[in-house]
């Protein structure tokens, strides 16, 4: 049997990012994966994530953003990668609504650089948009987008170059928890280390039976559409965009280098277990119906020919906030999960989080907000 200091389950974002402020600090770190890292099978995959700062979700993300951007940042230097583009965010919904009052909050709260747009004045600015008149935008001008796949490939390479050990297409079939360790027993091996972390995405309810995670995975889908007028949409000239509307909250993205305008519903979908997930774009007429009613809306230009779909899959928590705890009653397993599909621009604090949890280091940030113990 191998033995490591800290093996990770789960080789996503947050688990690459883990593992390589682990291995740096010179912790013996194993990541294990059902599938490859990266992979078009969970949460990371489809080219592109967003970066807001201006949360939406609750003003006291707005510090753990700040530092994920720093994060990134040195990511970024230290891959000689280009990972993030500042696109700029829009963030649009009916002036007076939750959405717009919350992104508001957090800008002026923490200072954030942002502007607020009419419904006309958008319009004007980008003629790919079409708004009623009661919309109001607010631009948050250092968001932009993360190329996701290559996040996880740098954070990646970055742990292995510093000794981590990755076992891809390896799926989990047992954890054996000890009191002082570990072990992991995969269809090829067992692995042995003193502390576990899990980030397994939609996975980690099940990995984690006893800690009874109140995870629930839910099917999302996703589409890149050829704009039936040139340039309207192209990243150099649009933002990331959010529109918190009667048809549901959707998110799109800029067309970068050809790829087409992509765009997702955020709330909404099927709930599953990724076992049972149906893959395919399209096995639902909703799939690519609610992603043409939104743009046939609000950004017509956008809703030519699609070009590609994809089908993901959230770790949704009851508040949609996220899960950052150790294990109930075992000290030496440390989880994250929730993320409940606004998590990745958080992949790098949270990989920070983790190291520091695991060596039992001052936190970057408090996780008191992640604690399981709100869900008892
Ligand atoms: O959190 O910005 C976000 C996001 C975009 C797409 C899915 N989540």
């Amino acid at each position: 049997m191998r033995d490591f200091d800290v093996v990770i389950v789960g080789g996503g974002s947050m688990g690459a990012a883990a593992a390589y402020y682990l291995a740096k600090a010179k912790q013996r770190v194993a990541v294990i994966d059902r599938n490859t890292v990266p992979n078009d099978q969970g949460s990371h995959h489809g080219q592109t994530r967003m970066l807001r700062f201006g949360y939406s979700e609750g003003e006291r993300y707005v510090p753990l953003v700040k530092s994920a951007y720093e994060l990134w940042q040195e990511l970024e230097q230290e891959s000689n990668r280009t990972l993030y583009i500042q696109s700029g965010a829009l963030l649009m919904g009916e002036e007076g609504s939750d959405f717009i009052r919350e992104v508001l909050h957090s800008s002026t709260t923490h200072d954030l650089p942002h502007h607020v747009f009419t419904a006309k004045s958008i319009m004007k600015q980008w003629p790919g948009i079409q708004l009623p008149e009661q919309f109001v935008g607010v631009m948050d001008t250092r968001a932009g987008f993360l190329l996701s796949e290559q996040c996880v490939q740098a954070y990646k390479e970055l742990a292995q170059a510093n000794g981590a050990v990755f076992f891809e297409k390896e799926p989990v079939l047992k954890i054996d928890v000890q009191d002082k360790h570990v072990e992991v027993i995969t269809d090829q091996q067992a692995v042995r280390a003193s502390q576990l972390i899990v980030t397994a995405g939609a996975w980690t309810h099940q990995l984690l039976p006893s800690a009874q995670l109140p995870i629930e995975p839910i099917r999302k889908t996703f589409g890149w559409f050829e704009p039936t007028q040139d340039r309207l949409y192209s990243h150099s000239d649009f933002p990331c965009v959010v529109f918190d509307s009667p048809l549901g909250l959707y998110y799109a993205f800029p067309d970068y280098e050809g790829a087409g305008f992509k765009i997702g519903r955020h709330d909404g979908g099927q709930r599953t277990e990724p076992e049972q997930l149906n893959r395919l774009f399209g096995a639902f007429p909703e799939d690519e119906q609610d992603l043409r009613e939104l743009m046939n809306t609000y950004v017509p230009q956008a809703s030519g020919d699609l070009l590609k779909g994809g089908v993901c899959i959230y770790d949704q928590s009851p508040d949609e906030d996220f899960i950052i705890d150790r294990h109930p009653e075992h000290p030496h397993i440390l989880i994250a999960g929730g993320f409940s599909g606004h998590g990745f621009k958080f992949a790098s604090v949270v990989g920070k989080i983790l190291s520091e949890l695991a060596l039992e280091q001052p936190l970057l940030h408090t996780i008191d907000s992640f604690k399981l113990s709100r869900f008892r």
